[in-house]
């Protein structure tokens, strides 16, 4: 598929998206909301792929929504035009694992779309802020939200409300980021950590994610009983029974994915 604003391109069973607007530090454009939707469902359909990398380049993931296209904007445009929510559901119904690899700028939108992956890996001159009160916005694609579940409400609002920025040791202290690496041979590290899970059995990476999901919205107990419920679930794959037969027979476990 040839896209105009970012390059897709799959490495045996990991699809990677990358942003391709490097003189707008990779803004996030309508265009480019709309071509990482289809990229997404695509790469959501293709049962080559097992999981997904979202990355930009070294000096930015990406610096927030495009600040020019939008500078002039109304209300109701932002409203009946509004395909930000369109990506925003497509990334949640993705079931396949999806990894942010974070080098540069990651702000404002940025820092959202990064947040809307499943976790997020850094390069040590990762910066991630929600800048927007300093354009008179305030962030508006989860910043508030998933940003306090991740590292809190003083962080957060210390982030949101200064707008300033925090670099990779702090995002990695804060759980905003699982790890981080060095810059040099980012791509090819986060490569080296997907391909062990798009190795997976593809229903038990949906099911944890699934379970991971749940508690973001359910409570303790109930989510203990939706975690169990999955568990004993995986009793009645054939996965199941393969991984522990091939652990107890001291081999490679040949999935099924069924
Ligand atoms: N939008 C548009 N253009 C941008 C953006 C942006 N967010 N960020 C950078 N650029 C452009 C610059 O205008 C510049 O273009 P030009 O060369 O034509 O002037 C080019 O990229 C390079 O940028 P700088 O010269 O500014 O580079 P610096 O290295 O000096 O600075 C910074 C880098 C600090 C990242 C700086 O560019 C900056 O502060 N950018 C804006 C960051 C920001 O405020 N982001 C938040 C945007 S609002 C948002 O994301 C709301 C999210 C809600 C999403 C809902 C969807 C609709």
């Amino acid at each position: 598929m040839k896209y105009e604003t970012i390059i897709t391109l799959r490495e045996n069973a990991i699809g990677i998206i990358t942003f391709n607007r490097p003189e707008q530090l990779n803004a996030i454009s309508i265009k480019l909301r709309e071509e990482l939707t289809e990229a997404f469902q695509t790469m959501s359909n293709d049962d080559q792929i097992k999981a997904i990398i979202l990355t930009g380049n070294e000096k930015a993931f990406a610096a927030g929504a495009d600040i020019k296209e939008m500078q002039s904007k109304s209300y109701m445009d932002m409203y009946l035009h509004d395909n930000a929510s369109k990506l925003q559901t497509v990334l949640k119904n993705c079931r396949k694992p999806i990894i942010a690899a974070v080098s540069g700028y990651a702000l404002g939108g940025g820092c959202e779309l990064a947040m809307m992956c499943d976790f997020i890996l850094a390069a040590e001159n990762a910066k991630f802020g929600q800048p927007e009160v300093s354009i008179g916005a305030l962030p508006g694609w989860g910043g508030t939200q998933r940003l306090t579940g991740l590292i809190g409400k003083s962080k957060a609002m210390d982030m949101c409300l200064t707008g300033r920025m925090m670099d990779a040791r702090e995002a990695e202290y804060s759980g905003l980021v699982s790890r981080v690496f060095p810059v040099e041979g980012f791509l090819d590290k986060v490569i080296e950590i997907a391909t062990p899970i798009a190795s997976n059995s593809v229903p038990v990476n949906q099911m944890i994610k699934e379970c991971i999901n749940q508690s973001l919205e359910t409570n303790l107990q109930s989510g203990l009983l939706f975690e169990h419920r999955q568990f004993q679930a995986v009793f009645a794959t054939e996965d199941q029974k393969e991984g522990m037969s091939a652990f107890v027979e001291k081999r490679k476990p040949a999935w099924k994915n069924y």
